[in-house]
Formats: C-alpha cells, structure tokens, sequence
C-alpha cells in the first residue's frame, strides 16, 4: 500500500468538511441543497479513500458514526453539572404564579423576557465536546448518575462528530431531547408488524429503547433524531449572555435547535405562545407534550437558582394530558353493517384530556393478542383529536388474580349466525347478512346518514326501533312506511311521524353518488362513491362494469374492484335497487367527468406545505383530473408542486429537469377545471 499523498490528504479533509457541511444543512437546517444522490456521492468517494488508506481513518470522520463492535453493557457516567428537571404548569394560572414569583424573587417590577420552546416528548441526553470534537453521550438517568451511550449517539444524524465553524468552549455540554419523528415511527412500527416482531406503543417508547441498545447497528436503523436546548458543563470559554443567543450559538455550531423557538416578554405572551403550539402540535413530525418557558437572561437565571431537583427560572406548560389509565370491565363484540366483529373494551370511565371516556375500540382479535389483554387489566387509554379512544398498553404488573380470557364469540352477538373467519383477514364476521338485525341496522344508519340519503330526523334509535319492529327490513321499506305505522312507536309524536316521512319524501331526490355511497358496498366510501359516479354517469354502466374497466378509476384498486362486482350480482342488492328506484328514489343524470382526462396518465409529486388546502385535498383533486400521485420524484414524474419550505423532492426534480409549479399554480388549475 502507498502512503497517502498530501493531495489525496487534502482531498480527504475538503470531502469530510463537505459532507459534515450538507449533513446539517439536511438533517439540523432542513435545507438541503444537495439531492441524495449528489450527497451519496461525496460519501462513497471517502469511504473509497478511507478503505485504500485506512491510517486516515479518524474518530469523527463522517462514515465512522456506526461502530462494529457491540457492547456488553453501558457504562456509568457521572454528570459534572446536574441534569435538572422540570417543574410543571397545568393551567394558565400556574403558569402566572410563576411569573409572579420569578418577579417577587428578583424584586423586579418590569416584564421578564423568556425563551419559548415546544417540549418534546422523547428521552433527555447529554453531548460532550473536548476541542469541538464529540467525546460522550449520555442519557440523563437520575440527574446525577447516566449511562454512556456515546456510540449510540454518535449514528444520530443531526449529531455533529465534529463542531462546525470555531469559537467554541474547550469543553462543552450541549443537552438536549432525542426522539422519533412520528413518521419514522409508523414505518418502524409498520415493518416489525409486517415481521412479525414487537412494535412500540409510542415514540417515545420507541426511541428509549433504541438509545438503550447495545448495538449500535441497530440504533442506526432507527433514524433517532435530536433537538438541542441548553448546555451544560462550560470550560475554556465564553457564551452569549442570554438563552436564546447561546441557542443561535449552538445551530451555528453545527447542533440542531428547535425552529419555532421564540423569544417573549411576559407571562400572557407564554400564554399566547402555548397555544399557538398546540394548535400546530398535529402538523409536527415530533410529539410534544407541552411547552417550555425560560427567562432569557442568564444573569438572572443565576441570580434566582435551583431547587433540589428543578431550576426557579424555568417551567413546562404541559397539555392536557391525553392518555390515562384505568380498568377494562368488559370487552363487547359489535357487528357493523359489513358484518365485521369488533371488540369494544368497556372501560371504568375516566377523565381524559377533559373527556370522560368509558369504550375504547380494540379492532380486532389480532389486537387483543398482541396487547396480551384480559378482562380486569389495568389498561393504558389514548385519545389522539376526535378519534375513537384505544387502548395502548397493557399494565401487567397491575394484573389483579381474578381475570378472564376474552373470546371471539362463535356466533354473532346479534343474530346468533356462524361468525367467520375469512383466511387471510384478521376481522371476525357475521355470516348471517340481511337476516343479521344488527347487520340491517347499521346498514339502514348508513343508507340514512347525512352523506349518503341525507334522512333527517332518523336517528340510531328510531332505526333500533323500526328493525325490531319489524316494520322496516332493508333500507327500501323506509319509504313504504305509513303515519299509522309511525305513530305507534313508543315516543314518535305524531308531528315527528309526518316530518320523518317529508324527510323521506325529500331524500328521494337525490345525486348518483349519494346513492352509490347509500347502498353500502364494502370499501365503497364518500369519495369512492363520487369517483364511480363521476366514471359512469348512471348507474347501468356502474353495474355492469368488471373489475378491470372499474380499476381504471383513480381510487379503485383489485380488492375494491371485486367487492363492487359482488356487490351488483347478487339478486338481495339488485332487487334493492330496483325497490329504490320504483319508491321514486331519483337522481339527474350524472355529467361523465371529462375532467378526468386533463391530467389522464400524468405522475404528480406534492412536496412542503401547502397554505389553502390540505395535502389530502390537493391528492384527491388531482386525481379527479385524472393524475396519478405519487410520493417519490423519479424519471416518470411528469410535475412537482412545491409548497412552503419544500426539500429533498423539490431539488431532486430541479435536477432532473422535472416541471415544478408552486401551490398558486395548483389553485389556478382546480380553479380552471371547477374544482
Ligand atoms: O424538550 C424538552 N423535553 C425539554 C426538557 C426542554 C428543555 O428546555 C428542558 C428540559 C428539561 C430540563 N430544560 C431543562 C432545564
């Protein structure tokens, strides 16, 4: 082997300092300005030189962030300053009391100026740099006492090996929050699910545990992430008098901060500020469990102290809390209007995030097994916005003795048909169909309910009642039924009678898609039914399309196409329809989308955010047109639409010569095709 020339050494620096440069611009600035390729490049290139001249190999070269070699354990390391919690803020009032005693402290009347920051919910770590170089991590265990899990953190990637730029402490302690981002975490999760391995509950849980392992291969594979907060331990230098400026300090060092931190004077801005971010938590990529507020002067940080385990001049705001625990009573099996079985955890009621929740949904068998679930478990409930509250964990060490298995029912809690258990599916279903009373029910809710026929005034417990009447069978009957029928119900005044059946009268004037959505065809949603409508115009071409005339339709996929074509050809849903349609249901003629045709064979790719209508909104239009969506700029993309802050896709079609429009561009064209 020859020794190294001082070109090839000087090579080797300038693609180090490259590539250190593009990975913050990637991973701490999200601004990147290389495409991944461009970034494999000048990476592959130092490894090359790195295997032909392994003597320039060196601790904080770039490749060198994932070791070979696993631990046998971790090591202890003492924290030469005390990593310090948080004293907490529930209420607004909490947080003015704070205020308060900040000022009586300081025996200051003006307003205090503090530094905002979003709180996020992962796992507290210490970075050490000797020279600018990073010579430890280490998680915060007790405050006083980690573990040193350096060769873990040396593969997150908005870490910096080394410190960019100079003017840095000879010793510094950057602290900070390592997490998952939420997508990473659901493709995680999504992957061990699909090899059959252990998934995490949340994030968080997630991100522990991979900070925690041994190997650090697999710590890799994680994709942890991490937003720095404040420092630590400072030696051998000076930093800038207030916490916001030292934050600026670190970001120019190379070390990620957070984006929407912020700098406001007063307690009722902290207040405006927390609910600023709660209201952006749902668009983060991060999960945050509330807000941090700091006064910004360090001098007066030092002047008002610590407590034993908190410092005075800092508080998190937390958000109401979203998850709880509490007992599971009774699982019940619910049978929906496809017949599906659903278990629904009975919950001892408890108040969460301000809502008192007593059902939680369990989905399925599947569910039930992998949570390792029985009745009388103490469970952990999480309620995510206005979705349907589960359950996320099991509390085993709770356990009481008196438990009990919970069974799939074998025959349908409803109509006492076989349940099945079609192959390849996870869901339990009643096979009893129209005769199911359950199945009926659900089915002649939907047929009623405001996007579909739009039936005012018929609500779940007048269709409860209708069905075990038995005046009303299928969804056709409704519009047989008669005053004298009505008024014999148990509560049904007969001012209620007539306007249910006005109601009925004013529904049968209906739209194609409307109806179509009505019936009730298995995967056949709101915005399915619209496409199908819009395909065929009417409804003879709806039934007698095949499954590959009805694939043609953007949002129509095999298993979709074949539920449809079962749909039409049995003889219970054909005479349906023809009852409908003889009751005087009636729609005008549907205007075949020509719209559909625009963009008819053309791959779109959405990229950073959009400001007038959500992502999901732009998909489906452009697929109404006809486009295809896709996540991923490749050769056959034939459009980017760049929203705000677009990255990585909007400079990969840059190079590929890709056509981009701008998110005005994107309302000009819906707007030119009506949309
Ligand atoms: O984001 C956090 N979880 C977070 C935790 C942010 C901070 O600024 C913190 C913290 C814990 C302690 N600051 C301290 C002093």
């Amino acid at each position: 082997m020859t020794a190294a020339s001082k070109k090839v050494l000087n090579e080797t620096e300038q693609l180090r300092a490259e590539i250190n440069h593009h990975n913050y611009l990637y991973h701490s600035l999200d601004q990147p300005e290389l495409s991944d390729a461009e970034f494999d490049t000048l990476f592959r290139r130092l490894r090359q030189i790195e295997s032909e001249y392994p003597e320039l190999i060196t601790e904080d070269s770039p490749t060198q962030r994932v070791g070979s070699i696993p631990l046998e354990g971790f090591t202890q390391v003492q924290h030469e300053v005390a990593m310090l919690s948080l004293d907490n803020a529930f209420s607004e009032d909490d947080l003015r009391d704070f205020d308060r005693r900040i000022k009586t402290r300081l025996e200051e009347s003006t307003t205090i100026e503090y530094a905002c920051e979003p709180k996020i919910d992962g796992i507290a770590v210490s970075l050490l740099y000797e020279d600018g170089r990073l010579v430890r991590g280490a998680t915060r265990g007790d405050g006083t006492t980690g573990e040193n899990i350096t060769q873990n953190i040396r593969t997150v990637e908005s870490v910096p090996l080394k410190l960019l730029g100079s003017g840095f402490p000879r010793r510094l302690e950057v602290r900070g929050e390592v997490y998952i981002a939420k997508s990473v975490f659901q493709h995680i999760n999504k992957m061990a699910e699909e090899a059959g391995g252990k998934t995490f509950a949340n994030p968080r849980n997630a991100a522990a545990g991979s900070v925690r392992q041994l190997d650090a291969k697999l710590t890799a594979k994680r994709r942890l992430a991490m937003f720095c907060y404040s420092v630590g331990l400072v030696e051998g230098g000076d930093l800038p008098s207030k916490h916001g400026e030292i934050l600026a300090r670190l970001k120019e060092w190379g070390l990620r901060t957070n984006p929407v931190i912020d700098i406001v004077n007063g307690a009722e801005d902290c207040i405006r500020y927390y609910e600023n971010i709660l209201m952006l938590r749902e668009r983060l990529d991060y999960e945050i469990d509330g807000v941090v507020f700091k006064v910004n002067d360090m001098d007066l940080q030092t002047r008002l102290g610590l407590l034993s385990r908190t410092p005075r001049w800092a508080i998190a705001h937390k958000f109401p809390a979203e998850e709880g625990t509490t007992r599971l009573l009774e699982v019940e099996f619910q049978v929906g209007r496809t017949g599906a079985i659903t278990p629904v955890a009975r919950l001892d009621p408890v108040k969460i995030g301000g809502v008192t929740i007593s059902n939680a949904t369990l989905h399925n068998m599947d569910e039930i097994r992998r949570l390792d679930l029985v009745i009388n478990d103490t469970v952990l409930v999480q309620r995510a916005g206005d979705v349907i509250p589960k359950v996320v964990a099991v509390r085993k060490e709770k356990r009481p003795k008196k438990t009990r298995e919970i069974e799939l029912p074998e025959y349908c809690p409803s109509c006492g048909s076989d349940v099945m258990l079609v192959e390849g599916e996870v869901i339990a279903r009643c096979s009893g169909g129209l005769v199911c009373g359950a199945q009926r029910k659900e089915r002649i809710r939907h047929f009623a309910s405001r996007l579909a026929m739009d039936i005012e005034g018929l609500g779940d417990k007048l269709v409860v009642q209708l069905v075990d009447e038995g005046l009303v069978q299928n969804p056709a009957d409704l519009y047989s039924l008669k005053v004298d029928d009505l008024v014999l119900l148990e509560r049904l005044a007969p001012k209620s009678a007539n306007n249910l059946l006005d109601a009925l009268e004013t529904s049968k004037s209906t739209t194609l898609a409307r109806f179509i959505y009505a019936l009730g065809i298995e995967e056949v949603g709101e915005s399915t039914a619209r496409s199908l409508a819009g395909y065929f115009g009417d409804l003879n071409g709806l039934k007698a399309a095949n499954k590959d005339t009805l694939q043609k339709i953007p949002d129509v996929g095999p298993v979709v196409a074949v539920k449809i074509v079962r749909f039409f050809e049995q003889a219970v849903n054909q005479d349906l329809i023809e009852k409908l349609i003889t009751a005087g249901v009636v729609w005008p003629e549907e205007k075949i989308e020509t719209n559909r045709e625009v963009l008819s064979g053309e791959t779109y790719v959405l990229t950073g955010s959009l400001s007038q209508m959500t992502r999901n909104e732009a998909k489906e239009k452009l697929r109404s047109l006809g486009a295809k969506v896709s996540g991923s700029v490749s050769k056959k993309t034939s459009c980017v639409v760049a929203g705000d802050a677009a990255g990585l896709k909007l400079t990969k079609a840059q190079e590929l010569g890709i056509p981009i429009m701008d998110e005005q561009a994107l309302v000009a064209l819906f707007l030119e095709h009506d949309l």
